[in-house]
């Protein structure tokens, strides 16, 4: 028999991931806090949190934030149980949270998902987890339903670092074009064939510079320096001065060209891009 899972929040999140065990035939009990919430799911409907965490060794809360968290979970006996919490929260949050978590008798783990809700059980959807590694190692076949498990240590913290930083390089990625994509729109180019032509081949060619960036980070900078900064803080001015003057706030690429000239200022002009991590890890005076 498949192992017995709860799923605490049934958000579009939640319903993906109970959806997957019960095509899986885990024997899946879900519970939300407002009732009635993706009927369409042939699970057991928990009346309270309590109920559906008794109903089961193995519990997965995916709810909104943090704090919605601690308030389903608090007073609630976890004796016996592992834990997994799939809600996106800080390191500290996660740290916090399993600490009260094994403070109430259960083992914690703690996940960061890589996907939506529409990718999860397919080919590209990964989790980030980090926590009691015999919990994980326990649950492993379990874990792997709803997307890849990646394990990266026993600090609770470390799946939501992992997370953030991705989640980060995701809103960079998509804050870039979403300038772009203002930018051409303001001389009415039609998004569309812009994008397959121009934007995403761009971008993909460019995301080939990450591995060297961080080879040089890992091992100090190569023989092959890539486009100097210098070279890129003076031609960085036009950006925001385009910007201007088509009438797009230049918010989101402003603050890439302020840390180019702390580059420069602080004697990386010769450098790469691989520079500008070092800059970022020295806040500015
Ligand atoms: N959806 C996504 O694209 C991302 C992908 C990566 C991971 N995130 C994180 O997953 C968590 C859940 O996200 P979600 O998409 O399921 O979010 P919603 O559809 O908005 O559902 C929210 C659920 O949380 C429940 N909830 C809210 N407040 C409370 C509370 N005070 N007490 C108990 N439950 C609460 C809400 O219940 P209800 O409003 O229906 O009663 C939903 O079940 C999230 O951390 C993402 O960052 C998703």
């Amino acid at each position: 028999m498949k192992t017995p899972v709860t799923v605490l929040g049934l958000g579009a999140m939640g319903t993906a991931l109970a959806r997957a065990y019960l095509a899986a035939g885990h024997p899946t009990t879900v519970w939300n806090r407002t009732p009635g919430r993706s009927p369409e799911l042939d699970a057991v409907r928990a009346a309270t949190a309590a109920e559906a965490i008794a109903a089961s060794p193995l519990v997965i809360v995916c709810l909104l934030v943090d704090d919605t968290v601690r308030s389903t979970l608090d007073g609630i006996d976890l004796s016996g149980k592992t834990v997994v919490n799939l809600t996106n929260s800080t390191p500290d949050q996660a740290r916090a949270t399993a600490e009260r978590v094994s403070a109430a008798g259960a083992q914690y783990v703690d996940g960061g998902i890589m996907a939506v809700p529409a990718m999860i059980g397919g080919p590209a959807a990964f989790i980030f987890y980090s926590g009691v590694p015999e919990a994980f190692e326990k649950h492993r076949a379990d874990l792997s339903v709803p997307a890849r498990p990646e394990y990266v240590g026993a600090d609770p913290g470390l799946a939501a670092l992992y997370d953030i930083a991705l989640l980060s390089a995701m809103y960079g990625m998509f804050g870039g074009a979403q300038h772009a994509l203002a930018l051409v729109g303001t001389e009415n180019v039609p998004a569309g064939p812009f994008t397959e032509r121009f934007l995403f081949p761009w971008l993909t060619a460019m995301l080939g510079s990450l591995p060297p960036i961080a080879e040089d980070l890992d091992n100090g900078p190569g023989d092959t320096a890539g486009s100097n900064l210098a070279m890129q803080a003076a031609s960085f001015d036009n950006l925001t001065e385009t910007s201007i003057a088509q009438g797009v706030d230049p918010m989101l690429v402003a603050p890439m060209g302020e840390l180019l000239r702390r580059a420069v200022a602080a004697g990386h002009g010769d450098g790469d891009l691989a520079a500008l991590i070092g800059v970022l890890r020295t806040p500015a005076e």
